[in-house]
């Protein structure tokens, strides 16, 4: 299927070897799902790294950061019959879940928006603390004022929530704890006030009524969310049957606030697509698009850590320029732009 997206010829921008790991004892097995903003006068990516250990035949390994913030490895036989490991992303033991990798944030800048690298003082952020000791993850960056709002998938054996930091300067972090609690992610703060509230779009799930739906929510602070709202459902028969999940912030547009989202089916094929809400009361939908606007077609897409995947937390506007930096397959950062207005005219 033709997508309306221009994809970088540089595709893919990152690859796991392209950063050393963490820690001696660790792999980088993917450098995926990036946070972006505009910090001087550079744009910066706050890529999510997932690490796990090198396998061995016959032994599953698995990491969690322990009580001092150190990474500890769970090894267990993959002939335990405790063991449930057929999904690449999380393994069950004893009825526990536990994730294959375990992912850390790490500060990357470029002055092209194509070649980006570490920089000097600027440290990566860990998980910390028993709400995120299997990491933190796909964080999404929002600036308000001089404030960027840095709201993350907080995940541990207590369960998935959102857990969020501010920042002035990328060097200090102020901690907002766990502002959603499980199960939860997917939540992007909007970049301006309305009518004197923040908002944010989140994703609760649940395992029995309900489903994996796109929900709106409103504070008077920026940190405690209340009057929650479902927006934006799955749709069965569509290639957003399973799940759905907000991008990042909500783009300021003429017709209203155009939010880029994820949506996967029941086979696990993660999409894009956008929906529109009214510019003073992002409560009410106006519009959605009904084919996603960029599949999964590249082999960088295609094949990876898990495939048939384009998930993006991260974009820039530029005019009617929209550039997304998107996970490809789980694995690698790439990049992609498409026109507002063409991303506009697909809604009904
Ligand atoms: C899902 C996937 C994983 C992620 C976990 C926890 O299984 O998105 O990549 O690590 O959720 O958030």
């Amino acid at each position: 299927m033709k997508d309306i997206a221009q994809r970088f010829s540089e595709n893919p921008l990152l690859l796991p070897k392209d950063l050393q790991p963490s820690n001696a004892g660790l792999q980088i097995i993917s450098l995926l799902n990036p946070g972006v903003f505009r910090f001087q006068d550079k744009t910066w990516l706050l890529v999510r790294v997932a690490e796990g250990t090198a396998q061995k035949e016959g032994v599953i390994f698995f990491p969690v950061l322990n009580a001092t913030g150190n990474t500890e490895i769970i090894e267990v036989p993959l002939n335990d019959p405790d063991l449930i490991a057929t999904d690449a992303r999380v393994i069950n033991y004893k009825g526990l879940d536990y994730l294959t990798t375990i992912s850390h944030l790490r500060l990357m800048a470029s002055d092209d928006g194509i070649h980006f690298t570490e920089q000097d003082g600027y440290a990566p952020l860990f998980g910390q603390g028993y709400l995120e000791r299997f990491g933190i993850e796909d964080c999404r960056v929002t600036q308000i004022n001089d404030t960027y709002y840095l709201t993350y998938t907080a995940v541990s054996d207590s369960g998935v929530g959102v857990g969020l930091q501010t920042t002035k300067d990328w060097q200090h972090f102020e901690p907002g704890g766990m502002i959603l609690p499980p199960h939860n992610k997917d939540c992007a703060l909007f970049e301006e006030k309305i009518s004197g509230k923040y908002y944010c779009l989140h994703r609760p799930s649940s395992k029995e009524i309900g489903g994996n739906y796109i929900w709106l929510a409103e504070s008077s602070d920026g940190r405690q969310w209340g009057n929650h709202q479902c927006l934006i459902k799955t749709r069965s028969g569509l290639w957003d049957s399973a799940r759905v999940g907000a991008g990042a912030a909500p783009i300021r547009t003429e017709q209203g606030w155009l939010e880029i989202y994820h949506g996967a089916n029941a086979e696990h094929r993660y999409c894009l697509g956008a929906f529109l809400m009214d510019i003073n009361d992002p409560s009410i939908v106006l519009a959605r698009t009904t084919e996603p606007i960029m599949v999964p077609t590249e082999p960088y897409e295609l094949s990876g850590f898990f495939g048939y995947v384009v998930f993006t937390n991260g974009h820039i506007v530029y005019g009617d320029k929209l550039v997304i930096y998107y996970g490809a397959a789980d694995e690698f950062v790439c990049g992609a732009h498409f026109s507002i207005k063409e991303i506009l005219s697909r809604l009904s």
